[in-house]
C-alpha cells in the first residue's frame, strides 16, 4: 500500500487557496493508502508568531482537517513538535545539501526579499530541509500539494536520493501530485501572486471568512481590461483566477462555466460566485464550529496520532542514524 502524506502549517488562518490546493483533495486518499496527514507547526516559527495564536492555530488546523473529512481512524494526523524525529533528521539532511540549492528556494527568494535581513532567519533558509526530513520519515510515495510546493517536493528527492546513493536503499523517493484545477489560486487584488494565508486581508478569503465579507472581497477583486469571462491564464490572470474558484468549489470544468457566462458581465459573474463560496463555506463553518468546540478531542486526537506517528518516524531516522554512523 502507497504512503500518502502531506500537511498544513499554522502561520495564519486557512484560505480558500489551501483548501482548493490541497486539503480538499486529501481525504479521498483515505482507505485506498496509508494516510499521514501533519501540522508543521516548527515550519510555521520561521516568521514571527504570536505563541497564543500559535497554539490557537494549530487546534484550529486539526479541526479543520476533521472537517474536511479526514478520519483519525483512519488516518495518522500528526503535530510536528511532537515528534522530535522531524527536527532531528533534519540536522542530519542539513549535511546531504548545499547553500547553492537552498537559496534557489523560490519561497525562500520571494519570503526573504519581503522580510528584509532582519527576517533572513536561518530556519527560513533551512526549511526545506525541515520539510524533506517531515517527508522522509514516512517513508511518503506521494506528497499532495499546490504547485508553489513543487519545487520543495524536487529537493525532497534530490537529497534522498543523494543520501541513498551514499549509503544504499534508505529513503523512499516521494513524488508531488497536483491537482487538475485550484493547484495555485492567486491572489484577489494581485494574480501574479499566489494566495498566502501570511498576506494582507484583502488578498485572501478564509474559510472561516464571513458571508458579507465573502461579497465584499469578491466585488473588490481585481479584473482584466475587457468583460468577458474567458479563461486565459496569460492574458486574462485575473478572472483565469476567479474561474479557477468557481471551479474548484462548484466541481464542473471551465469550460461549462465559460458557456453559461458567455455575454455576461464581471458583475454578474462576480456576485454568484460570491454566492457559491459563500454556501459551500457556511456549511464548513457549522461544522468546524461543532468540532472545533470540544478541545479534549482534538487533544486526544493529536496525542493519539502523534504517538503512532513517532514509532514510525523513530524507526525511520534510527535507520538513517545507523548508516552513517551515528549511536
Ligand atoms: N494559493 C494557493 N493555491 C493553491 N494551493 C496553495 N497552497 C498554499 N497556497 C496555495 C497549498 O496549501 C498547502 C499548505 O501550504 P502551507 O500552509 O504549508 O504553506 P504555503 O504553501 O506557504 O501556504 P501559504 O498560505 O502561502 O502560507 P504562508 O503565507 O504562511 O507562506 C500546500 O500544499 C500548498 O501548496
Amino acid at each position: 500500500m502507497k504512503t500518502v502524506f502531506s500537511g498544513l502549517k499554522p502561520s495564519g488562518d486557512m484560505t480558500i487557496g489551501n483548501y482548493l490546493g490541497a486539503m480538499k483533495y486529501w481525504p479521498a486518499h483515505q482507505g485506498i493508502a496509508r494516510t499521514i496527514f501533519f501540522v508543521p507547526n516548527a515550519h510555521a516559527i520561521t516568521v514571527r508568531q504570536d505563541p497564543a495564536e500559535l497554539r490557537k492555530r494549530t487546534y484550529d488546523l486539526i479541526a479543520w482537517l476533521l472537517t474536511v473529512g479526514l478520519d483519525p481512524k483512519q488516518s495518522i494526523i500528526l503535530v510536528q513538535s511532537k515528534v522530535s524525529a522531524h527536527a532531528e533528521l533534519c540536522w542530519i539532511l542539513d549535511n546531504y545539501v548545499t547553500m547553492g540549492e537552498l537559496g534557489r528556494m523560490t519561497e525562500y527568494k520571494d519570503k526573504s526579499q519581503k522580510l528584509g535581513p532582519t527576517g533572513q532567519l536561518v530556519g527560513l533558509f533551512n526549511y526545506p530541509v525541515l520539510m524533506a526530513a517531515d517527508i522522509l520519515l514516512y517513508s511518503a510515495d506521494e506528497v499532495p500539494v499546490g504547485e508553489d510546493q513543487r519545487q520543495h517536493l524536487e529537493l525532497a528527492r534530490t537529497i534522498a536520493e543523494r543520501f541513498n546513493r551514499l549509503y544504499g536503499e534508505t529513503f523512499t523517493l516521494p513524488k508531488a501530485t497536483v491537482p487538475k484545477f485550484g493547484a495555485r489560486i492567486m491572489s484577489l487584488d494581485n494574480p501574479s501572486k499566489k494566495m498566502s494565508k501570511s498576506d494582507h486581508p484583502d488578498s485572501f478569503i478564509m474559510l472561516a471568512e464571513t458571508a458579507d465579507s465573502i461579497r465584499k472581497k469578491f466585488k473588490r477583486a481585481v479584473t482584466d481590461s475587457d468583460n468577458t469571462i474567458v479563461y486565459d491564464k496569460t492574458a486574462k490572470p485575473a478572472v483565469s483566477n476567479l474561474l479557477d474558484i468557481y471551479a474548484g468549489f462548484s466541481e464542473e470544468e471551465i469550460s461549462d462555466i465559460e458557456k453559461r457566462y458567455k455575454g455576461k458581465g464581471y458583475g454578474d459573474f462576480k456576485s454568484e460566485l460570491a454566492e457559491l463560496v459563500v454556501e459551500k463555506l457556511t456549511s464548513l463553518q457549522s461544522e468546524f464550529n461543532t468540532i472545533r468546540a470540544d478541545e479534549a478531542k482534538l487533544d486526544a486526537v493529536i496525542n493519539d496520532g502523534s504517538a503512532k506517528a513517532a514509532k514510525i518516524a523513530n524507526e525511520k531516522l534510527d535507520e538513517a542514524k545507523d548508516k552513517i554512523g551515528l549511536l
